[in-house]
């Protein structure tokens, strides 16, 4: 498969409903699949109906709204609760059980025949329903090998659309990912989905690996809210897959968006968007140091693997500091309209610094002393005396 051809399954609202600060109401609920679908993720993830009564109407809402995303509803390995989601309206179901060693002792107390067993029987009756199916491993990554594959050929066999890796604790690094996923793609022939938690900061970098090694589908939320710290989130995917190639992220999915959804989102969480957030955290597109500054204005492609404007974004060149350098500060006296000559730009930058050495300065102060200098310069060339660009 190219990478390209990949999948997101945007899981802000099943995943994301187990962030801590999460609880969206059935109309807020609405808002994100409709901005995600306008977005264009390729499928929306919602909790269990089994969960709660609120959570069984939402999902049958959602999946009345006839998206263009599929909807998916994230159920146990157990008939009752696949019987429940198909009741809904959805296109298909995420089903999942852990196959841990930790999960088997200390959660469900169940052996891998009987794992097989039910999702046999789940499987086969999702299918007959005529809907879409998946069967993931709960924390895959401290699963025995030799008990995952068995459990995958298996319901390969008898023909699931997708298997699911997995990482529910963040523990997997992408060498990992990759060899695992590897491994996965030369045992069974249906679709590939790699779901990862972010707790060592490798979430992303997990995602994309999965997909280089053959996965066709990834999961993510808005922010990469869930539980703990999270998993991939859907601005880290999409920078990254966008960097990989560019024409291809652009014709996928419709990037403005994005901003929009992670504010939405931040908001009905009661968090802000870090500062250092892919794509629309504030200083994600903010040059300083005088030589970034300056090859920035003469090619961003210097200093930018992400064009904001693909986004809706602006980059800003950051002036008012002791880092800064005279291209940059020409380009701000631009900005204000005020008519210098590089001499006279060079001169006042040099002011600049000195100051940015003693205080802190804002952007207000540098405009202010660029105001004050070029109304010197003015009333200076009216007296015809003009010495102070090389003073
Ligand atoms: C959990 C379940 C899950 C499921 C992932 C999947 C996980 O909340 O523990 O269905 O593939 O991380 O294992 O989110
Ligand atoms: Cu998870």
């Amino acid at each position: 498969m190219s990478l390209d051809q990949f999948a997101i399954i945007e899981s802000t609202l099943r995943e994301g409903e187990q962030f801590a600060n999460a609880f969206f109401t059935s109309d807020q609920k609405v808002e994100i699949a409709r901005l995600l679908d306008a977005f264009g993720v390729e499928y929306l993830e919602l909790t269990s109906p089994a969960a709660s009564p609120q959570s069984r109407i939402d999902c049958e809402r959602i999946a009345g709204l006839g998206l263009k995303s599929k909807i998916l509803t994230h159920v146990r390995c157990h008939m009752d609760d696949a019987k429940l989601a198909i009741d809904t309206g959805v296109d298909g179901i995420d089903v999942v059980f852990g196959t841990s060693s930790y999960l088997r002792e200390f959660s469900h107390g169940k052996d891998i025949p009987y794992i097989i067993e039910s999702a046999i029987e789940v499987i086969e009756y999702v299918k007959s329903q005529g809907l879409e199916v998946r069967f993931s491993s709960e924390d895959s990554f401290r699963s025995d090998l030799v008990d995952l594959l068995t459990v995958y050929r298996a319901v390969d066999q008898i023909g699931v659309n997708r298997v699911g890796i997995a990482d529910t604790v963040g523990v997997a690094n992408p060498r990992q990912v990759y060899d695992l996923v590897k491994t996965l793609r030369g045992v069974v022939h249906c679709d590939i989905e790699f779901h990862g938690h972010n707790d060592t900061g490798c979430a992303v970098a997990n995602a994309f690996c999965a997909l280089e090694a053959g996965a066709t589908h990834v999961d993510t939320s808005v922010l990469g809210i869930g539980e703990r710290n999270g998993i991939t989130s859907l601005g880290g995917l999409v920078a990254r897959m966008y960097v990989h190639d560019p024409v291809a992220i652009r014709g996928k999915y419709h990037l403005p968006l994005l901003r929009e959804v992670e504010n939405y989102v931040a908001g009905l969480v009661n968090v802000d968007v870090p500062f250092n957030n892919y794509i629309t955290g504030y200083t994600a597109f903010t040059h300083k140091a005088g030589i970034h500054a300056k090859a920035i204005l003469n090619n961003p492609s210097t200093y930018e693997i992400l064009d904001p404007a693909d986004f809706g974004l602006t980059r800003y060149v950051h002036v008012a500091h002791r880092l800064t350098g005279w291209n940059a500060m020409k380009q701000r006296a631009e900005q204000l309209q005020l008519n210098l000559s590089d001499d006279q730009v060079k001169h006042i930058t040099a002011q600049i610094k000195m100051l940015a050495d003693q205080k802190n300065l804002s952007l207000e102060d540098v405009d202010v002393l660029l105001r004050d200098y070029h109304s010197q310069m003015v009333a200076a060339e009216g007296l015809d005396i003009l010495p102070a660009a090389h003073g």
